[in-house]
């Protein structure tokens, strides 16, 4: 085989697209915006092989149309819910993703929203910034304490897993919910408590950590109904996946004081930011960059390549995303 064709959607580390330039035949989307869909649609068109991020949106309506050479998708990143998987399956192309690489920069982009939040971080900035800061008052900018609250994590994945590490060290006792309890050594080394119930975990939690993957079963698992079973003093940090939450009724929750504050680094529908959460002064926002580090994008960079240097080769690249792992 020749060099194949690659198609990348969005611009990469300078040191990813040189290295992908000299291994494939490598066509790179000049302009760092995500591609419309007519151009994406000529992309599975004409490429052996795809490399998208979370901005492109591979759909059935776009699979159907992929060419007969488009052979493998080599998404840049982990999270897989822009791809249907279904389809890609019954049309045979293979979607490999980059886990691992992005866990700890994500935790501690976790940690830092679950330290900013209930100590009001974003908002002292903004008062010193705007010049309406008096000095020092005994009651002024007072939040909620940290260390001895419970922190409730819903999904103890990787990085559920990473976050709980930190948070340990910031004296929060670890709880969970997950589709499977993890095994008692982790249970063990995380001094970690699961809770079969979710709804009952969200009642009792101080702070919660939204951290599994947006699939069907978990689309708007934080549902108006499950937010309502929070504290009016309990927190909520998502640095996972917008869909996760039903944003509207988490909005109007935090307006009525019915929650304390959230920390959101995903939105249901980016980059649009639902208005109403930008009137709050108790929400800290941030543009999806839980795994913005340099040296993590160039990992996730590495796997690409090595997922489509292995699939080239005729194996099955080391991080093959199958459909019942979500
Ligand atoms: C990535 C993410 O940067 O990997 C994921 O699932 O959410 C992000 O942190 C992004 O997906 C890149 O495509």
């Amino acid at each position: 085989m020749g060099k194949p064709l690659v198609i990348v959607t969005r611009r990469l580390p300078d040191v990813i697209e040189t290295r992908m330039m000299e291994l494939f035949d490598c066509r790179l989307n000049l302009d760092d915006q995500p591609m419309s869909q007519a151009a994406l649609l000529e992309a599975v068109k004409t490429a052996e092989i795809l490399v998208p991020t979370v901005t492109d949106r591979i759909d059935a309506a776009i699979l159907s149309q992929a060419g007969p050479k488009l052979r493998l998708i080599a998404s840049f990143g982990t999270g897989v819910d822009h791809i249907d998987l279904k389809t890609a399956r019954q049309r045979g192309i293979t979607v490999t993703n980059t886990p691992g690489v992005l866990t700890e920069d994500t935790a501690d982009m976790t940690m830092a929203l679950l330290l900013a939040v209930p100590r009001r971080l974003a908002e002292g900035e903004r008062v010193v910034r705007s010049g309406s800061w008096n000095g020092w008052s005994p009651t002024g900018m007072l939040g909620h304490r940290i260390w001895g609250k419970r922190l409730g994590i819903i999904g103890m994945g990787r990085i559920g897993q990473a976050v709980a590490r930190r948070a340990r060290g910031f004296g929060l006792s670890i709880h969970y919910h997950n589709r499977r309890r993890v095994s008692e050594e982790v249970e063990r080394e995380l001094e970690a408590t699961y809770w079969e119930s979710l709804d009952q975990m969200l009642a009792r939690m101080d702070m919660i950590s939204v951290n599994c993957p947006h699939t069907p079963a978990t689309f708007h698992l934080l549902s108006a109904r499950r937010l309502k079973l929070m504290r009016p003093d309990a927190y909520i940090v998502n640095t996972s996946r917008g869909e996760v939450i039903d944003e509207n009724a988490l909005a109007r929750l935090l307006a009525s004081g019915e929650l304390a504050g959230a920390g959101l680094d995903v939105f249901e529908h980016e980059p649009a930011i639902n208005p109403k959460l930008l009137k709050l002064d108790n929400v800290l926002l941030l543009p999806h960059m839980g795994s913005a580090t340099i040296e993590g994008r160039i990992a996730m960079g590495e796997k690409v390549i090595i997922n489509i240097k292995t699939f080239v080769d005729g194996h099955t690249p080391p991080d093959r995303v199958l459909e019942a792992m979500f």
